[in-house]
């Protein structure tokens, strides 16, 4: 039987999440900073929206146990702040896919936090048809009068990846992580739907591009005349 943490676990993880809720409530205004700094500039911004979480006390104790951590036997905090990488999660959600490479090229050239680990679930989509670009930022936060490096993961996806993955997640979670054969081959063929969606919308971007290209250049050269 699983074992039952006790109010002092639970107490000593709530407490052990502050600086990661810090991480989480800065980095969501710096990335949104990246967005309004578009727009302020009449520019197209390649983010959609920004959400972020710290993972709740339940969903961690959940993810030690699968990682084969015993909690309250040992440094069990510390095992799972170096094997959990997303307790501070951050989402980037992006209208086409190639913005995403954009946000990544940002995020890759940023001073204020360094990247550990990039995962392209793009390039290479997971078993379940999910696709994304994780990326493990160690993040600085100065806590009371204490400088502590976090670990942090942003995730990075297309409007129709993460319509599939909120869906997937919800259905898993409903399932207990025990979906049906069945149900996994239709999410697979979702999640191919999905990027044949996000294939087309970028067809339609180029083809939009190249008619306002050729409508500037009309413009000028009949200036010109
Ligand atoms: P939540 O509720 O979103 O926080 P793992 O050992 O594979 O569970 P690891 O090594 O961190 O964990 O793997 P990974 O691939 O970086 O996954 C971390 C997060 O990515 C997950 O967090 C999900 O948010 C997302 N993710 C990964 N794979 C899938 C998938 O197949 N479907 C969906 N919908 N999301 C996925 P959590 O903790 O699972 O959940």
């Amino acid at each position: 039987t699983a074992y039952k943490p006790s109010r002092g676990d639970f107490e000593r993880l709530s407490k052990f999440r502050a600086p990661y809720q810090q991480a989480v409530d800065e980095l969501k205004v710096k990335l949104k900073g990246i967005k309004y700094g578009c727009l302020e500039q009449d520019r197209y911004s390649p983010i959609e929206f920004v959400v972020g979480r710290v993972k709740s006390v339940e969903s961690l104790l959940k993810k030690a146990e699968k990682k084969g951590i015993q909690i309250g036997v040992g440094n069990w905090v510390e095992e799972i702040e170096s094997h959990v990488y997303d307790i501070a999660g951050l989402r980037v959600v992006t209208r086409y896919l190639e913005d995403i490479r954009e946000v990544q090229e940002i995020l890759c050239e940023r001073e204020d936090f360094q990247i550990v680990e990039i995962t392209d679930y793009i390039d290479t989509p997971k078993e379940s048809g999910y696709r994304s670009v994780h990326l493990i930022v160690r993040y600085p936060t100065y806590h009371g009068s204490q400088k502590r490096d976090v670990l942090c993961e942003i995730q990075l996806r297309t409007l129709a990846m993460n319509f599939w993955a909120t869906n997937e997640h919800e259905l898993r979670y409903k399932y207990d992580e025990k979906l049906p054969e069945e149900m996994k081959e239709q999410l697979r063929r979702a999640a191919d739907a999905a990027n044949e969606l996000d294939l087309q919308m970028a067809q339609f971007r180029r083809d939009i591009r190249t008619s306002q290209e050729i409508m500037r250049e009309d413009i000028v050269s009949n200036e010109d005349k």
